[in-house]
């Protein structure tokens, strides 16, 4: 490798390409997360992620996550559920908290959620999407599976009721695959912090060197 003679570097830029590559990351739910406010951040520089998370009998609460989205691009959320009798309901939020996307049964799941998103350009930033299980008391969703909207007119997500959540439907497991070129920071990131790293460590290291007092350590 040409950039052996500057080991810092190689490793930065090792670990950088690494973070930028296909790679994947698993996360497990976390309570409380039952708001757009108290989602769970899932913070990572990897290509996919996955959540395994739980509608539980004694918690069907809403299941909040974020994660950023550094580029434009098609971002693609799956849900799956290894029990025959889930039932999801999905939303998709901007940063500024606005609904861009919602998905009961996406065409091919049955009856889990599916969205992909094309994010625009302009518009990066801390993702949310919103968990639940439909329940057809209070969600009517259209046809074409696109949105779905509570009883009040809005989306069911910012109406949480305790002890159902959105719906009746619960006591499941579920998977949340969240992918797309639009988690990965883009090239010029990448570069200015294979850069940073050698430089982060440089700093440390003159940190760490004895202080006068005690320069015999
Ligand atoms: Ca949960
Ligand atoms: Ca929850
Ligand atoms: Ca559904």
């Amino acid at each position: 490798m040409k950039h052996r003679h500057w080991l810092p570097a190689a490793a930065g830029l090792t670990l950088a390409l690494t973070c930028a590559g296909a790679s994947a990351i698993t996360i497990s739910e976390r309570e409380p997360n039952n708001t757009g406010a108290t989602a769970q951040a899932v913070l990572t520089n990897d290509s996919t992620i996955r959540i395994n998370g739980a509608r539980t009998f004694t918690d069907p609460s809403d299941d909040f996550f974020s994660f950023d989205v550094r580029q434009g691009g098609l971002l693609s959320i799956v849900t799956s559920s290894r029990d025959f009798f889930a039932d999801s309901i999905l939303g998709l939020y901007s940063p500024s908290g606005l609904l861009l996307a919602s998905s009961d049964d996406a065409p091919g799941r049955g009856l889990m959620s599916a969205i992909q998103f094309l994010v625009p350009a302009g518009l990066t930033g801390r993702f949310t999407i919103g968990f639940s299980g439909y329940n057809p008391a209070r969600l009517t969703c259209s046809a074409t599976v696109t949105e779905c909207y509570d009883v009040s007119g809005d989306f069911v997500f910012d109406n949480f009721v305790a002890g159902g959540g959105a719906g009746g439907s619960t006591g499941w497991d579920y998977a949340i695959d969240i992918g797309g070129v639009s988690l990965v920071p883009e090239p010029g990131a990448l570069a200015l912090w294979a850069l940073g790293v050698p430089l982060l460590a440089a700093v440390a290291r003159r940190r760490r060197e004895p202080h006068p007092t005690h320069a015999a350590a």
